[in-house]
């Protein structure tokens, strides 16, 4: 009996199947546990290998950071990692209002007051808006490098400037883009490269198409990672968790040095052939996206929203329904016969429910 569905069909997700070289090395390091690196050292060399080509995609090879459970744990860690190092009474951060909930877990977690910065007519954050909610206290300007409800990227270079300028932690959401926008044709400046970005999370288990869970935190000094160690009785930690399972520490490795990143841009450039097919094909029948793709999510505009995402369920299509939008993220699983089978299904939809 098979319990759990695949990916067919899915169009809400950002996380695919598994690439087979991840799978093979997951099951071979099942049993083992970074959290003691006495019992397993040759896993932290690995984590470390992983690190350094994320790093290398990143504008840093010689970045630091680990495997975490994903992108939450990521952005939690970050700002831990800022509040630690800001030293205020009362930190704050300032996150665009786009960010994911992660940060809002953060707050709960850390003691920080999160301040929403406001977006731009391009939904990207507005940076005047973040240099009003700056101040002496702020421990973390967040930026992100793909929004998780339409893949848009923050100005980075410019919130880098308010960041120094406020002495503030620059901290760059790139759990999604991260293993995307290295990889397309058209230039971002929202990595390593640009001064003053401190730490970036980028999630393997997303594009990176390694196993569950496999997230990724980077920071560019060791002296800010450092920032997050604490003493146990058998090593130093710098992770959330304790006990951490390497198998997909070594699915990450895996993964990362057979495809490298040729491999990565080959899969992106599919990606973004789809979606860009996607979005032609649905403006034939008047359905438009919010904005013009960068990466492979795409959120189109429709007046019946519930609606057509219930019927596209019924037709069994997994669909989110996200800032007033329906979106679609157009991850590996996704073949052009699915897309144009999709197309086609929301084109009739459409047409009954105008
Ligand atoms: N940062 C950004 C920009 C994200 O989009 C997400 C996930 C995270 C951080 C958090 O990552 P983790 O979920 O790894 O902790 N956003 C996805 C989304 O909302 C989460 C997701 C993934 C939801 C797969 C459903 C799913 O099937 O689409």
């Amino acid at each position: 009996m098979r319990l759990n569905r695949g990916y067919e069909r899915v169009l809400s997700s950002m996380c695919t199947y598994p690439h087979p070289a991840a799978v093979r090395a997951h099951i071979d390091h099942i049993h083992t546990n970074l959290g003691d690196p006495n019992l397993f050292p040759e896993m932290a060399a690995l984590e470390r290998r992983a690190i350094a080509i994320l790093g290398s995609f990143l504008g840093a090879a010689d970045a630091v950071g680990y495997i975490t459970s994903g992108g939450t744990e990521s952005n939690i860690q970050a700002i831990r990692a800022s509040k630690l190092i800001c030293g205020a009474r009362k930190p704050n951060i300032v996150v665009p209002e786009s960010a994911h909930q992660s940060f809002e877990k953060a707050q709960d977690f850390t003691g920080v007051e999160v301040r929403q910065a406001r977006l731009d007519e391009r939904y990207a954050v507005d940076v005047s808006s973040v240099e009003e909610l700056v101040d002496e206290n702020t421990a973390c300007v967040v930026g992100i490098a793909g929004s998780t409800a339409l893949g848009v990227v923050d100005p980075i270079p410019a919130l880098a400037r308010v960041a120094c300028d406020t002495d503030a932690f620059l901290h760059v959401d790139a759990a999604f883009g991260g293993l995307v926008l290295p990889f397309l044709e058209k230039k971002y400046r929202f990595d390593f490269r640009v001064e003053g970005v401190r730490s970036i999370a980028v999630d393997p288990h997303k594009m990176g198409m390694s196993t569950i869970p496999s997230g990724g935190l980077l920071f560019k000094e060791p002296t800010d990672f450092d920032a997050l160690s604490t003493n146990t009785f058998y090593s130093v930690e710098r992770s959330m968790t304790g006990t951490r399972g390497g198998a997909s520490v070594a699915a990450t490795l895996a993964v990362l040095e057979h495809l490298g990143f040729d491999g990565y841009r080959d899969v992106v450039r599919e990606c973004m052939r789809l979606t860009n097919l996607c979005v032609e094909r649905a403006a034939e029948f008047g359905v438009y996206p919010v904005v013009t793709p960068v990466m492979n999510i795409v959120a189109f505009k429709l007046p019946n929203l519930q609606r057509v995402a219930l019927r596209l369920t019924a037709r069994g299509w997994r669909v989110s329904v996200m800032g007033g939008a329906l979106r679609l993220v157009i991850m590996p699983h996704i073949d052009e016969a699915t897309i144009l089978q999709f197309v086609d299904d929301l084109r009739e939809i459409v047409k009954v429910d105008p």
